[in-house]
């Protein structure tokens, strides 16, 4: 039975799992399906709402599908967790969990990257950081073992009910692009590899992050002349409304990527002069309809097992694939609870 929440309901009232924001989180999204939450009030909670789901391990996008469709009531979403988590969040995850809700609403955001942070056994290299300085991407090298790779790679297959090896079976179902797999084992193993942490640990100047439990792609080799390689317009997922706050997204590479395989591309340094490209369009030009192709875009190529970190204002997106295998790729980053977000979106 469906009770009816109110947003009266504060950050730290808790249920069952002790979970301090849960059930605020919940109350807020049945609201938001009655088209009775006021926006405007909860906007400054955006990221705490994005950690806690993401920090628990659920993601976003699930929890969200659940309360829209389901609207339960809180005992209900709480055991939904459990059961989708295949057990109660341990007693550390929930302590640090609670800690982080406190932090978010007494502390002032901190400013990132953090400079003067000393990261002990750095993966990324003097040289990797410099090359990142200057184009807002970096490739680290073997940053997940091969077997966890390719044991990525065959769930994904296995979800999607195709056989790497029978390319007619990869174009028979509804699959395009995204692949919306989000709990598997291998899958959180990639999402804790100690060299991904690490990675963000120095660009973000901190060690106190979050993963995002974010879905996959299967890019495939066009056919029939069709292009069919889900993002490939160039676009950020970030509002661009300046200043835009320092951002790091990642994705690891599961299969071996040429650059005519559908790999990612981004347009190298343009960090450093999106504000000044923005201020010489007209204010009837929309940003994200500009011919962003002949900023000079290009592919990321890399072996199984590598991932690219990149600024979230390069434009960015997915190429057309016209090699022979699918592109393989699964979707990692590690974020502050407090990592900067701009009030308006652009
Ligand atoms: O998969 C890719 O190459 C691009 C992904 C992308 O555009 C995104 O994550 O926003």
């Amino acid at each position: 039975m469906t009770t009816k929440p109110e947003l009266s309901i504060s950050s730290l009232e808790t249920g069952e799992l002790g979970l301090l924001h849960l059930r605020r989180y919940w109350s807020k999204r049945l609201l938001e399906v009655e088209g009775r939450l006021d926006q405007e009030s909860v906007r400054n909670e955006y990221g705490l709402d994005f950690t806690l789901m993401q920090g628990l391990g659920l993601g976003i996008v699930e929890p969200a599908e659940y309360l829209f469709h389901q609207r339960p009531s809180y005992a209900e979403f709480e055991q939904w967790i459990v059961q989708k988590l295949d057990g109660r969040p341990e007693r550390a995850l929930a302590e640090r969990l609670n800690k982080m809700v406190r932090c978010y609403m007494e502390q002032p955001p901190r400013s990132y990257p953090i400079e003067e942070k000393d990261i002990q056994e750095p993966v990324l290299s003097a040289e990797d950081l410099a090359f990142w300085q200057e184009n807002g991407y970096v490739v680290l090298r073997n940053a997940v073992p091969a077997e966890d790779c390719r044991n990525a790679e065959l769930a994904i297959w296995d979800f999607l009910g195709m056989d790497p090896q029978i390319p007619e079976s990869w174009y028979d179902g509804t699959h395009i692009f995204w692949v919306p797999l989000f709990q598997h084992p291998i899958l959180n193993k990639n999402r804790a590899a100690p060299r991904i942490r690490k990675a963000f640990e120095q660009l973000w100047g901190t060690d106190d992050l979050w993963a995002t439990v974010d879905r996959s792609s299967l890019n495939r080799p066009e056919r029939g002349g069709i292009n069919i390689s889900g993002p490939s317009r160039l676009h950020w997922d970030v509002s661009i409304a300046l200043p835009i706050p320092f951002g790091v997204h990642g994705l690891l590479y599961l299969s071996d990527t040429s650059a005519e395989q559908g790999a990612f591309r981004c347009v190298p340094g343009f960090h450093h002069r999106i504000d000044q490209w923005l201020e010489r369009l007209a204010p009837e030009q929309n940003p994200r309809e500009q011919d962003l192709e002949s900023l000079g875009p290009v592919p990321i190529t890399g072996s199984a097992g590598d991932f690219v970190l990149w600024h979230h204002a390069l434009p960015h997106g997915s190429g057309r694939n016209l090699a022979h295998y699918p592109r393989v790729v699964q979707y990692i980053t590690l974020f502050p609870h407090d990592h900067g977000i701009h009030p308006v979106w652009k």
